[in-house]
């Protein structure tokens, strides 16, 4: 069960954020606020307490706070974005994860280590990292010893087109996996039951489990549909500006 959820409001300077769809256009500010608002309403019908940070214009991309910390039920490990214009996004979060957190169990992922929060999957209490453009390999090795210290452990999981892990694939409890593209027929994954989203689905695979409710993107009616079949109940919200930016549902969010 999750107690607590972090958020940050988009910045205006989001439609200067990074993505990899400019032909999506840019965000509309206005809308992706509104979207926002209903992003938190959701999380709070899950029951748990939001704390929400207030924009910072200096990071486009802030508003995706997933990517600056893992936070687990025993330690919270502060990243180290791989992207220059995202780095230092983690300065504004270490003292708001000292509120929940005490300072032995902080630890920090350091250069040349990289490491972005999109890039890890809970399954209790094991952890799969994607390596990726954001994330390398001197980032796992530290992000996996640091586990072991807490009695977690991790596994690296390759991939090789989507920007994040969980871009791709996502843990929704129960044994439940929402699996996309080519993460579909990866052996890591073999030993669940896997909901297979659909090529044109692909976004919809970022589904987010928040004590016993997952959070479906509206327009993904095959997901929503095979969501709701393997028994949970749903909330529907809107997330098409984020989507612009290769963001969506759980990159808005750390839940613990
Ligand atoms: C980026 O490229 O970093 C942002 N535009 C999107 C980050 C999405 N975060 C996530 O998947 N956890």
């Amino acid at each position: 069960m999750f107690k607590n959820v972090i958020v940050k409001r988009p910045c205006r300077a989001m439609v200067e954020g990074i993505t990899s769809a400019p032909e999506l256009g840019k965000p509309d500010y206005d809308l992706a606020l509104r979207q926002h608002d209903a992003y938190i309403e959701a999380l709070k019908a899950c029951g748990v307490a939001v704390t929400v940070l207030p924009e910072d214009e200096a990071f486009p991309d802030s508003c995706f706070v997933e990517d600056t910390a893992v936070l687990t039920r025993k330690c919270a490990i502060i990243t180290n974005p791989g992207a220059a214009s995202r780095n230092g996004e983690v300065e504004a979060m270490i003292p708001v994860i000292k509120e929940f957190y005490t300072e032995d169990q902080i630890e920090y992922i350091k250069a040349p280590g990289t490491l972005e929060g999109g890039d890890v999957m809970m399954v209790g209490d094991h952890f799969y990292v994607g390596r990726s453009a954001r994330t390398n390999e001197e980032g796992i090795r530290q992000f996996i010893e640091i586990l072991n210290r807490y009695g977690l452990t991790g596994s690296e999981v390759p991939l090789a087109e989507v920007l994040h892990l969980k871009t791709g694939v996502n843990y929704i409890e129960n044994d439940n996996m929402l699996v996309s593209g080519e993460f579909i027929h990866k052996l890591d994954f073999e030993k669940f039951n896997k909901i297979i989203v659909p090529e044109e689905e692909s976004y919809g695979a970022n589904c987010i489990w928040v004590n016993g409710t997952v959070i479906v993107p509206e327009g993904y009616p095959t997901v929503l549909d095979s969501v709701k079949k393997a028994g949970y109940q749903t909330i529907t919200t809107d997330t098409s500006e984020y989507r612009k930016l290769d963001g969506g549902l759980s990159c808005l969010s750390l839940r613990f």
